[in-house]
């Protein structure tokens, strides 16, 4: 399981660090144990929107935008992009420094395309439909419903809102091809 790492939504999965203590649940501790490289956990009941965004965590913990062949940022910065709060409930365990590594030159190093909110390497409509489903989602805001609608993906030009610029450059793009 070397580089593998894990989160799950089970309430209390990093209450204890030790693997021998009985507990309601399973412990990320085990997964560590089993050979697990990093794993973000709960210590308690978090609160259902403190819960770990893994469309930050993984895509954030994948993307090589720069193409070294090196993901850009650590397990730590991934994993911090990923908890809504810095708080009392959740654990990250693991080398914050951790960073995958793709080699250089790789062809399979992954990042997102510009402009493809789905990830199927073509710009079309089904990246317009999720810009426009997802419409009005803010990144930084204190409104939950604007925050709920946000979705990475959908802002394309990355300015934390999806909106009229971001459908105008899919639109603009529409029908790029990625090799
Ligand atoms: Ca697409
Ligand atoms: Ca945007």
């Amino acid at each position: 399981m070397n580089g593998a790492v894990f989160t799950s939504l089970e309430s209390f999965n990093a209450v204890t660090l030790f693997s021998n203590v009985s507990t309601t649940q399973a412990k990320i501790v085990d997964f560590i144990k089993a050979g697990g490289t990093g794993a973000i956990g709960h210590s308690f009941e978090p609160q259902a929107d403190a819960a770990v965004d893994n469309q930050f965590l993984y895509s954030n913990l994948l993307a090589d935008r720069d193409g070294d062949g090196r993901a850009d940022l650590t397990f730590a910065e991934a994993a911090w992009s990923a908890v809504p709060y810095l708080s009392w409930s959740e654990v990250v365990i693991g080398d914050p420094l951790m960073r995958i590594a793709y080699g250089p030159g790789q062809p399979k190093a992954w990042s997102c395309l510009f402009a493809d909110a789905n990830l199927d390497r073509v710009v079309n409509s089904v990246d317009l439909y999720i810009v426009r489903y997802f419409y009005g989602g803010i990144l930084n805001t204190n409104e939950k419903e604007w925050f709920e609608k946000y979705y990475d993906f959908a802002d394309v030009d990355q300015n934390g809102i999806v909106n009229s610029v971001d459908v105008y450059i899919i639109r603009y793009l529409y029908g790029t091809i990625y090799e």
